[in-house]
């Protein structure tokens, strides 16, 4: 299965969000149209887009609605984006130097939000208070969720419960908002809405659980970036905590930290060998088999089908 014959599907409607977003953050300013459009060039899944329209075949599919909640997901995800990456001193994303790699810390503030305000300019156009809600929620909650990060940097100790709820915020809401506003602003039926919203938060965990794998399993060229660079930022994630279920393995990670000269290549192993992958890959599966279930009395068969393509190429990606 391959993630290209789902966009074939929605081929026009994608193309038109893609010309949506490159009007959405032109601007006069040469800089700040220079410095927005910097991480859309680069490319990129657009996936949130992808679920939004996936969502409205749930309804009465209109595209005149459709694309403005497509283009606003798109745009806030981008502007976390180019926010992040100054947070986490990032310097190139999508096989790209960043925003604050190629320019600086300010203007890479500024840009994400500009990103961000002309994503809110976008759902101006949507009449329904419930998506401004949804969505002012989802960012309210993500930025929650980033400063918990920062407290949770090196701490060894952190339970499960804390990663959850760290991924949630941070990847799978707004994932479950797309699916959700998809089907809500085509007025689909209230129990499918919700049922789109289960399923896009379930995808949205394996997702990020599949991107922490990715971290340590991928190279330095499909990643953009070395391998193990969560863990040497201190982010301590599913393959980590699995493997800390070994003691002896848990002691060695963290006196490599303790040292200062923390050597990723032989955590990355130890990891390995730990089967902390194995154990984060199983937890992915059952959240995509969460999805899966939760599609189940979903009406609209074309989207069905494609959501759960959507569930198994996930459980397969390489990027
Ligand atoms: C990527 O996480 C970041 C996700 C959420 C960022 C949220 C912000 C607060 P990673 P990668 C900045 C909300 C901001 C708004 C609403 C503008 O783990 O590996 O750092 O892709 O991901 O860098
Ligand atoms: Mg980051
Ligand atoms: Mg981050
Ligand atoms: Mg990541
Ligand atoms: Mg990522």
């Amino acid at each position: 299965m391959n993630l290209m014959d789902i966009y074939q599907e929605l081929k026009d409607d994608i193309t038109a969000i893609e010309q949506e977003l490159y009007r959405s953050i032109d601007s006069n300013y040469a800089l700040i149209s220079e410095t927005s459009s910097h991480l859309l060039k680069a490319g990129g899944k657009r996936i949130r887009p992808v679920f939004v329209l996936l969502g409205g075949k749930s309804g009465a599919y209109d595209i005149e609605r459709l694309k403005h909640v497509a283009v606003a997901l798109e745009l806030i995800h981008m502007a976390t984006l180019v926010h992040d990456d100054v947070i986490d001193n990032a310097e190139t994303r999508r096989g790209k130097p960043t925003v604050k790699a190629k320019w600086d810390n300010r203007v890479a503030m500024y840009t994400g939000d500009f990103i961000l305000a002309q994503a809110l300019a976008r759902v101006t156009h949507l009449a329904n208070p419930r998506v401004h809600q949804i969505l002012s929620k989802a960012m309210v909650d993500m930025c929650v969720g980033e400063i918990e990060q920062i407290q949770a940097l090196y701490q060894w100790n952190q339970s499960l419960k804390t990663y959850f709820m760290r991924i949630k915020r941070k990847t799978a809401l707004l994932i479950a908002v797309s699916c959700q506003l998809g089907g809500l602003v085509c007025d689909a039926p209230e129990r499918v809405v919700h049922a789109l919203y289960r399923y896009g938060y379930y995808v949205g965990m394996a997702f990020q659980i599949t991107d922490d794998i990715l971290d340590f399993t991928g190279s330095e060229q499909q990643l953009g970036k070395p391998a193990g660079s969560d863990l040497r930022q201190g982010n301590i994630t599913l393959p980590v905590l699995a493997s800390f279920k070994d003691p002896a393995i848990r002691e060695k990670i963290i006196s490599e930290f303790k040292s200062g000269t923390p050597d990723m290549p032989k955590i990355i192993n130890l990891i390995k060998q730990s089967g902390g992958i194995a154990v984060a890959k199983t937890i992915a599966q059952r959240y995509l088999e969460k999805a899966r279930q939760s599609l189940e009395d979903l009406q609209a068969v074309y989207s069905k089908k494609t959501l759960i393509k959507i569930t198994d190429f996930i459980e397969q990606r390489t990027y």
